[in-house]
């Protein structure tokens, strides 16, 4: 039996699976896809690969609309085909992390269709239904993707609730069969042998008595007193207490607007609820700052260290690509890129690393609004020109902020379509795949790809780096993050120079015995004392010897 707290020792690898590996030529990515690239994987050196969802979907928001939680997506293959994928991660020794969407429905899914037939079907309460105020929606809710959280039925006359798409409707969790039918699915995937799960949204699904009205306008998402609210915690621990406890299963959080005072909640291992959340505030970094990312990590390791645990990440699904947004995807891509490798995979918490990240994928802009397919931006955008604002300025933002500049196909070489698809692939390629792709960097020692191998090898062999304290270093300096890595066996000093600058640097109290153990430039110092003088976004791993 492998220890509860495997979780704290593993990379963790995210599969964005309709974009990953098409095995078929339908344009999608697929399971026997993940299954060819399995080796790619394990010759990375990662531990666990998430997959994203992949239960039966009419897709509007691409999986995570679940229309049957014991079927797979017909994109995705078939049943046996997922059979297959667990016994060759096994083979391999690749655990499987789900990621479940408990929060809601797709508006398919037989019980929504049964719950909004008529205001006295049994299947009335499982979803969140009320009656507007007068023209109005119940109540001031605003959804992440649409206007209001709120639409109106017209068979029955009233209004369902749904924090995301209205084809994603509000799971009501007051509702004892709901949560029953969800334990048990669960329980029916965890025989299946799923060894993780990430759970989507989780931080929505106990809603505050009474459904008051949102305090913060505006979608001032920090602020919202309708998320992480108690009644989400209670579910978590009956969840917990029902099926958690009795498998050895790695948890993840999507949990947005927490704190790291408020994570606690989630992640201190005396309250029996989650191994660790996601938490969002360093990505909504207008640029990247030294010194904020400093006392941003300092807190969480603060609040979290002693009964929790933290899960570190830059990219995923839904955000724009890192090297794009935060780091320079053009005169310093590859330094830039190595640098956020390192941090991510040097820091206390396990690390998350997102598709292509590990080649250093870019950001995409594509001429016409016609060849991006997710919705919910293409909605915004629309929404705010006919709002009035600028349309270039709406455009500009719409290119920074659209979620499927993370989802174009993965570039696995310089043939057509990046080697994803042999037919039309569901949205198209980045340009740069030419340059940007798997073979040239498996052929090239310096590449990113390559620089990720060696720091994922590097932290799986330290016990300081995956369990070491963390400590940051000296004092607050403009543009490096200096922190400590350490245990009783080992020391280890990182210095980041989180800029596109030439920074002078000086480890005060160092003496001598410090040897680098990793960096992203050659002829790097090998000692601490030799130059102090940091190339832009130069980093560098040293140990202490
Ligand atoms: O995203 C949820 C989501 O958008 C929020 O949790 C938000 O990111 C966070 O609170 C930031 O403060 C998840 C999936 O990742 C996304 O792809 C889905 O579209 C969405 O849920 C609906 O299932
Ligand atoms: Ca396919």
């Amino acid at each position: 039996m492998r220890n509860s707290d495997w979780f704290k020792d593993v990379v963790v690898y995210q599969i964005y699976t309709r974009s990953f590996f098409d095995s078929n030529g339908d344009g999608i990515g697929d399971f026997p896809g993940v299954i060819a690239k399995l080796d790619y994987l394990k010759d990375l050196g990662i531990d666990v690969i998430w997959l994203s969802p992949f239960c039966k979907s009419p897709n509007h928001d691409n999986g995570y609309d679940i229309s049957d939680y014991r079927d797979i997506m017909k994109e995705c293959g078939t049943m046996g085909d997922f059979e297959l994928l667990i016994e060759e991660c096994k083979k391999r020794d690749i655990k499987v992390m789900m990621d479940l969407v408990m929060n809601h429905t797709s508006n398919e899914h037989p019980w929504f269709i049964e719950s909004r037939s008529s205001i006295d079907n049994p299947k009335r309460d499982y979803y969140i239904w009320r009656k507007g105020r007068g023209e109005n929606p119940p109540n001031n809710w605003e959804s992440y993707f649409e206007d209001s959280a709120w639409t109106l039925d017209e068979k029955t006359g009233e209004y369902y609730l749904h924090h995301f798409f209205k084809s994603q409707p509000d799971l009501n969790w007051s509702n004892k069969e709901v949560r029953e039918e969800m334990y048990s699915i669960i329980e029916w995937w965890l025989k299946k042998g799923i060894d993780g799960l990430r759970l989507d949204a989780i931080h929505h699904i106990g809603k505050p008595q009474g459904l008051p009205d949102a305090l913060a306008p505006e979608k001032e998402w920090e602020k919202l007193n309708y998320r992480n609210t108690d009644e989400t915690h209670e579910y978590i621990q009956e969840f917990h207490q029902r099926v958690l406890s009795r498998y050895n299963v790695m948890t993840v959080g999507e949990t947005g607007g927490n704190t790291p005072e408020s994570a606690r909640l989630y992640v201190d291992s005396e309250r029996n609820e989650l191994n660790m959340i996601f938490h969002f505030g360093h990505i909504f970094m207008e640029k990247l700052d030294a010194p904020f990312v400093r006392d941003y990590y300092k807190n969480w390791y603060t609040s979290l260290r002693e009964r929790g645990w933290d899960a570190n990440f830059f990219s995923n699904h839904d955000l724009p690509r890192h090297i794009s947004s935060l780091g320079d995807d053009n005169k310093y891509h590859r330094e830039s890129a190595k640098a956020f490798a390192t941090l991510i995979l040097t820091l206390w918490g396990t690390p998350y690393i997102y598709q292509g990240e590990e080649i250093g994928m870019t950001n995409v802009c594509f001429e016409s609004i016609d060849d991006y397919r997710d919705g919910a931006c293409k909605q915004q955008y629309e929404l705010a020109v006919k709002n009035g604002k600028d349309p270039d300025k709406a455009w500009k933002d719409f290119i920074k902020t659209n979620r499927d500049s993370a989802r174009t196909p993965m570039q696995w070489s310089s043939e057509k379509n990046a080697g994803f698809t042999r037919g039309k692939p569901w949205i198209k390629v980045n340009p740069n795949y030419i340059n940007i792709n798997v073979e040239n960097e498996k052929r090239d020692g310096d590449s990113i790809l390559n620089y990720y191998k060696k720091l994922i090898a590097l932290r799986k062999s330290s016990s300081a780096l995956k369990r070491g304290d963390f400590k940051p270093y000296g004092s607050h300096h403009p543009k490096i993050f200096a922190f400590n890595r350490e245990d009783k066996n080992e020391n280890f000093l990182i210095l980041l120079n989180l800029s596109g600058d030439m920074v002078e640097y000086r480890a005060e109290d160092i003496e001598q015995g410090w040897e680098l153990a990793i960096g992203n430039y050659n002829n790097q110092p090998q000692s601490l004392l030799e130059d102090n003088i940091f190339k832009p976004w130069e980093v560098r791993v040293y140990i202490d010897v």
